[in-house]
């Protein structure tokens, strides 16, 4: 792709999602939004990444912080805000809320609030994947405190033994809700963890949506190819905004506001947006803040689910 265009590409990316999520925290002190919402505003330059290198028939699965995903892979933004409002429009129906998006015509297999569970879920939809033998892939993304689940080394055996064609993308942003990393392991080194079950890892220490999107892109070739089963992406990150909530929470003792500083710094949504002129950059922005106006004003004519619908989507 011509680099002008790349560019201009992850910046749409990358602003939309920080817009939207802006307007989700906006909107949230209104009591419209229904469910608690996980914000990843700071962290958009790692699905960015990752999904601008996807194909459309590929696959995501992703966590209760997930809005990025579920943006990036082209799910659809007046469903999304539905369902943040609990609408029958909603991806899904108005019954998951911010922490249950789910659109498979996109490749959108869902998020779990329950940390580590959509893990399982990709390696076995990429092991049905590898019986179709389309070359399709699927990418799973999750946060550094899913890495201390069981399931996440069961999954990294199973795909690696399986040769399965899996990218685990690990949004590392150093917390699990308060409690840092270097509090958790004795060692932070994830990758070395990784590579004892016979997986490749590569390491993103500054959320360079470029190298990001560039390891992605080679990993999936090599993938598609059959010369790679399985792939570990660890991606150091900042979650800007309070675990849980619309709101910043900079001067809670368990981080800092230089930390927070530091990240702002080199913010992907900036830097990417200071590489195009300003007529370009406008462009985009002005036709982003529209599409989030029509999104809102869908989710906030729809109607709730009806009483008949109480009984429906239930498993037993
Ligand atoms: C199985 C399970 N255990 C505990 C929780 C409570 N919990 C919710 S979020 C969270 C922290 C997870 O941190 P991480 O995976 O790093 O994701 P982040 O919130 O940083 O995106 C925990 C422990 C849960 N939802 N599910």
């Amino acid at each position: 792709m011509e680099r002008k265009t790349l560019t201009e590409l992850i910046y749409r990316n990358l602003r939309y999602i920080r817009r939207v999520e802006e307007k989700v925290a906006e909107i949230y002190p209104s009591d419209k939004i229904k469910s608690p919402i996980h914000l990843s505003i700071g962290q958009e330059s790692v699905t960015v990444g990752v999904c601008t290198a996807l194909h459309v028939d590929d696959v995501v699965a992703g966590t209760y912080r997930s809005h990025a995903s579920y943006l990036a892979k082209g799910g659809d933004l007046g469903r999304f805000f539905a369902e943040l409002y609990g609408k029958q429009t909603g991806c899904s129906a108005g019954k998951g809320g911010s922490m249950h998006l789910v659109e498979t015509n996109k490749g959108i297999l869902g998020t779990s609030a329950i940390v580590g569970t959509s893990i399982p879920v990709a390696v076995g939809y990429s092991l049905a994947l590898k019986r179709e033998r389309k070359q399709r892939i699927s990418a799973v993304f999750f946060g550094d405190g899913a890495t201390e689940e069981g399931v996440f080394y069961e999954s990294l055996n199973f795909a690696a033994l399986h040769k399965l064609p899996v990218i685990f993308v690990c949004e590392n942003n150093g917390l699990a809700i308060h409690t840092p990393l270097s509090k958790r392991w004795a060692s932070e080194d994830l990758c070395a963890r990784v590579k004892g079950f016979g997986i490749q890892t590569a390491f993103v220490d500054d959320g360079d949506v470029f190298r990001i999107r560039e390891i992605t892109n080679q990993t999936a070739q090599k993938i598609r190819s059959g010369e790679i089963g399985p792939f570990f992406i660890e991606c150091k990150t900042y979650r800007w905004r309070e675990h849980v909530g619309p709101n910043d929470d900079h001067d809670e003792a368990y981080r800092s506001r230089q930390e927070f500083e530091r990240w702002v710094k080199i913010d992907q949504v900036e830097r990417v947006g200071k590489m195009l002129d300003a007529e370009s950059r406008n462009a985009i922005d002005g036709d982003i803040e529209r599409q989030i106006a029509l999104a809102v004003e869908f989710a906030e004519k729809s109607p709730f689910p009806g009483p008949e619908e109480l009984g429906t989507h239930v498993f037993a």
